[in-house]
């Protein structure tokens, strides 16, 4: 690299805290240009690593991420721009441990809210490298044909206006070779004659652009360079803030360093001694562009400046969920959901807002039909809910799937394991009979057959009926949960047809044994079809889509794992050791068998 030369086409940064929109410009800047290797090395994240995909045309790419910025250091050594895009706060640390790295030779400090300086929007070397943002949109970095090198080297104090002047340098002259913005603080982090000077020394540059601001005495430092023949190539400079005279008192501008100081510091001073100097210094603002395009046409008649190689840059492939928004392209999802929403301002359940289901006093009842049913049911159908809900809470310690989530939580396991534990065991046999409950009694009630029929041919199959028989409950002694459901029904249900049909069925099981009793899978089971059918909220086809996708385990699932959940913290709270079965409980035998 030519002396004073910044950066070349393989020149990698290291980027300090992630942002993910300059990384990804920094390489879309990159594919633009044709560059082979990506110009961000490694990202430095405090506190976090591991790698952050991006895009580097249309691959994807993984960047390492390093906690310190010792350790990007340590893992690119050839890495040497540091760029920071820390917060005001950890700005001056971050760059402080950047400037202790040896292999580190390029410090740009983005970071928004310093407010004496250094700070800068960046710079960009056309065809090379970019900072971060410089330059804006890929639109605008192709329209200041950025991605390939002209003649120009062009330094300016403000960020926002070197965009400005990419453009008007691209339209009058081959267009830019390397562009800094250095910052309008009051104490930048290099200066405007530091630049020149290092664009002197660099053969592509053919000629040197520079943007000054009022306030300050930075541009001196330009006049003296120029004054002492220290820069051979055209300089063609304008200070802006001339506007300051026409103010009475003082004035402050955007930068903390433009501000109307003393007269040395005029725009006006500034302009008048750049020119004394030697530099080529229009008369205004409007006639810098004149001035920029004469300065260079004047080189290129001189044979100077041979023409630039044009070619057309690769299209960036858009971002898809930009062009989504823009209708431009449209893509497959790959989810339906039909039940709850949480785009707008509020979650809505089957489009009924959050703020409804609190006003209106809903209960658990109504969001189960909301989320299960998609409609809201009537108050009894949802009090009917909330009902099985508590009664199938819990059974007590010695159920299959309170004893499995006790043991669990015993073994040490946490919360989810204990629950989810007792949660495998709900089936056919235990909880898990609601549905096939419903479906065997729907059938049997809709096709006429008398329960006798119904459950001599269950047996002929070798099919328990589902929802009959208990290990506990008997004729003389039946389950409570089972009354109280049948008592509700009765008072609120315009029909119970399938209830009955269910009680006629136990009438005749309990003649056979005492313990084939309608057990509470059996009783919610069949009001539930009584629920489904006489509450005229659903059409017969909605009903046999319920029964056979099989929504009303659910219930039992639900309700359970509240009293699983709290055997938990039982077993948790009563710190209790592993269980271990007693050996007496256990038949051990070789003379079976089977
Ligand atoms: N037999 C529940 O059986 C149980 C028969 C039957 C025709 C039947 C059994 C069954 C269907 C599934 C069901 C839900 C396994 C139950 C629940 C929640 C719980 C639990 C809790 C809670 C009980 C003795 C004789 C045999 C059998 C015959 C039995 N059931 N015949 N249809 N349904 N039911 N499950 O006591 O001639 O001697 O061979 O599978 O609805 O889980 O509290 O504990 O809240 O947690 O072990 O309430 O009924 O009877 O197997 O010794 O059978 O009766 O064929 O006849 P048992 P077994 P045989 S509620």
């Amino acid at each position: 690299m030519a002396t004073g030369q910044l950066f070349s086409r393989t020149t990698q940064a290291l980027f300090y805290n992630y942002k993910q929109l300059p990384i990804q410009r920094m390489l879309d800047f990159d594919f633009l240009c044709g560059r082979e290797l990506p110009s961000v090395a490694g990202i430095i994240n405090p506190g976090a690593e591991g790698f952050q995909k991006l895009f580097f045309g249309q691959e994807e790419i993984a960047i390492p991420v390093h906690s310190t910025v010792e350790a990007a250091c340590a893992a690119h050594p050839t890495a040497d721009v540091f760029i920071n895009f820390a917060s005001f706060r950890s700005a001056a640390a971050s760059s402080m441990a950047a400037l202790k790295q040896p292999t580190i030779r390029v410090v740009a400090i983005i970071a928004e809210g310093v407010v004496i300086g250094p700070a800068t929007v960046g710079g960009i070397q056309a065809g090379a490298f970019k900072i971060g943002d410089t330059a804006g949109t890929i639109d605008n970095i192709v329209a200041c044909k950025l991605y390939r090198p002209g003649s120009v080297g062009f330094v300016s104090k403000s960020g926002g206006m070197s965009n400005e002047l990419y453009n008007t340098i691209a339209r009058v002259t081959d267009g830019i070779y390397e562009g800094i913005a250095i910052g309008g603080d009051v104490f930048p982090g290099s200066t405007l004659s530091d630049h020149v000077l290092r664009f002197n020394n660099i053969p592509q540059v053919k000629m040197i652009v520079v943007l000054g601001e009022l306030g300050g005495r930075d541009e001196y430092s330009l006049v003296e360079a120029l004054k002492q023949g220290k820069v051979n190539k055209p300089v063609v400079a304008w200070v802006s803030g001339t506007c300051a005279r026409l103010f009475k008192s003082e004035v402050q501008f955007g930068h903390a360093g433009a501000k109307s100081g003393g007269e040395m510091e005029s725009a006006q001073a500034k302009n008048q001694a750049l020119k004394d100097a030697g530099a080529v210094v229009p008369t205004s603002y409007e006639a810098f562009e004149t001035s920029i395009k004469e300065t260079f046409e004047k080189l290129v008649e001189e044979g100077k400046i041979s023409s630039v190689k044009e070619f057309m840059p690769p299209q960036i492939p858009e971002d898809l969920n930009i062009a989504i928004k823009s209708g431009k392209v449209r893509a497959p999802t790959h989810i339906i959901s039909t039940i709850s929403d949480d785009r707008g301002e509020e979650p809505c359940y089957a489009g009924v807002p959050m703020s409804s289901i609190v006003e209106q006093g809903y209960g658990v009842g109504d969001v189960i039909s909301l989320l299960w049913f998609k409609r809201s049911l009537p108050r009894y159908c949802t009090h009917f809910i909330e009902i099985c809900i508590m009664l199938c809470a819990d059974h007590g310690p010695c159920v299959s799937g309170a004893h499995n989530t006790i043991v669990t939580a015993r073994a040490g396991k946490d919360l989810v394991s204990s629950l989810v534990s007792g949660l495998l065991t709900i089936g056919p046999r235990f909880g898990g009979a609601i549905d096939d409950a419903a479906r065997y009694f729907k059938d049997a009630y809709d096709r006429g057959l008398t329960p006798y029929e119904f459950v001599e041919s269950m047996k002929k199959k070798g099919i328990r009926v589902p929802g009959i028989g208990h290990r506990i409950k008997r004729g003389d002694n039946r389950d409570k949960r089972v009354e109280l459901l049948q008592q509700f029904a009765h008072t609120h249900f315009p029909s119970v047809k399938y209830m009955e049909y269910a009680v006629q069925v136990e009438t005749y099981t309990l003649s056979k044994a005492n313990n084939l009793v309608l057990n509470v899978d059996g009783a919610i089971g069949s009001l539930f079809l009584d629920l489904l059918a006489g509450s005229g909220m659903f059409t017969k086809q909605e009903i046999d889509e319920i029964v056979g996708i099989g929504y009303l385990n659910g219930l039992f699932v639900l309700a359970r794992s509240i009293g699983l959940i709290g055997h938990t913290f039982d077993q948790k709270r009563l710190k209790q050791p592993l269980y271990r079965h007693p050996w007496e409980d256990v038949l051990y035998t070789k003379s079976l068998t089977i």
